[in-house]
């Protein structure tokens, strides 16, 4: 099948899903075409089968505002013609849906139909989506879409809830690549460049944005590291980082949290984790939780969203009502203070990641695709 990847290419989870999505839909020798703004942070063009068109926007003195959506739609345009491209798949609703309706349009218009197959994130339905300034469009291009997928139930759930939405929307979990994530003795990244042997690693990864809830972070860290000899690995970057690092010199905590910005050592890190925390706002899935467990690290999560379909209460990790810091580090102690618990806890992260794996996953996006395509001979 010949497939166009729509999706924003920084470290965010909806590129991440996007891109791995690609990469592994060109081993299985699909032809896939990612065309987005700069090449994807985790996109190795090394297959024959990926292609990556740049999105230019050419700057002009009157725009106060790019048109990023119309040079998207006129560059699927062309590429869907050049290529012979069979069906788009964008990835976050916005402004992704919106170009692609427009792109099918106008091919439309010289008599080329394609599929387009919106899946919806998260923040584009939850947080951005349903701002009243984008709530229309937003609607009219789930509904325009000819597939739409999300990436848990709840987060189905809550879209019905958000918006007037007419079609059906089918859940296709997100994904993780389970043998991907083993320690490579190669690496530069070494356990003793983190910490000591007797102290514990905690680590906590996203883009640092409000609703992750940074602070809660720190102040469920500093709780442990009253009991428990450890170490916090904060990864990513985002405009949250400035108020956790001042809230660590406050605590007077600094010699015990890295910093280590966007990080692509990602997998190294969580090898060597012994717990993950995520105390989010709201998370439609939490990838990143997924990621550790993948890795085998236990998850101290909110329950908010579809946190409760990753993260198993009591097996996988624990999971406390948003802000509830208290409960998120007693959880925490509770697991870290006893080897034979965290080993236990490890094991059944590590099995329940495997429920996610790309090789149960992509079968399903496959199928979607051969139904679009067929749909629209
Ligand atoms: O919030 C983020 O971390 C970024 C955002 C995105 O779209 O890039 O993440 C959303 O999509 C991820 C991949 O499907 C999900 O795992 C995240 O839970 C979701 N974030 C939120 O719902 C806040």
């Amino acid at each position: 099948m010949k497939i166009a990847i729509v999706c924003y290419p920084t470290f965010g989870g909806s590129g991440v899903v996007a891109t791995e999505l690609g990469l592994e839909l060109a081993r299985r020798g699909h032809e896939v075409h990612f065309i987005t703004y700069s090449q994807p942070v985790r996109l190795a063009l090394l297959n024959p089968n990926i292609h990556y068109h740049e999105v230019h926007v050419p700057e002009y003195p009157l725009f106060h505002y790019q048109p990023y959506e119309l040079a998207l739609s006129s560059k699927l345009v062309d590429m869907v013609k050049l290529h012979k491209i069979e069906v788009l798949h964008v990835h976050y609703a916005i402004p992704h849906a919106y170009a692609g309706y427009m792109a099918k349009q106008m091919l439309k218009s010289e008599g080329i139909k394609i599929p387009m197959i919106t899946t919806l994130h998260g923040t584009d339905i939850t947080l951005v989506g349903n701002h009243p300034f984008y709530k229309p469009a937003v609607s009219f291009s789930i509904n325009k879409s000819d597939y739409v997928t999300s990436v848990s139930q709840s987060l189905k759930d809550e879209t019905y809830r958000l918006f007037d939405i007419k079609k059906e929307i089918e859940v296709i979990p997100n994904f993780i690549e389970i043998d991907k994530n083993k320690i490579d003795e190669n690496s530069s990244c070494h356990r003793s460049l983190m910490a000591t042997q007797d102290q514990k690693i905690i680590t906590h990864i996203s883009n640092f944005r409000k609703v992750k809830r940074i602070p809660d972070v720190i102040k469920i860290f500093n709780e442990i590291q009253k009991q428990i000899p450890s170490k916090l690995m904060m990864v990513g970057e985002g405009p949250e980082r400035e108020i956790a690092e001042r809230m660590c010199t406050d605590l007077q905590i600094n010699d015990k949290v890295i910093f280590f910005g966007n990080s692509n050592e990602i997998d190294k890190i969580l090898n060597y984790s012994d717990l993950f925390l995520l105390p989010s706002e709201t998370e439609s899935f939490g990838l990143a939780a997924l990621e550790a467990m993948a890795c085998g690290v236990p998850v101290i999560s909110s329950n908010s969203g579809g946190l409760p379909e990753v993260n198993k209460q009591g097996y996988s990790g624990y999971l406390s009502d948003v802000g509830d810091v208290d409960d998120m580090a007693k959880n925490a102690i509770s697991i870290l203070s006893d080897n034979t618990e965290l080993l236990k806890f490890k094991k059944n992260a590590l099995a329940l990641a495997a429920e996610f794996d790309i090789l149960k996953i992509m079968p399903l996006y496959e199928n979607l695709y051969k139904r679009a395509i067929e749909k629209f001979k």
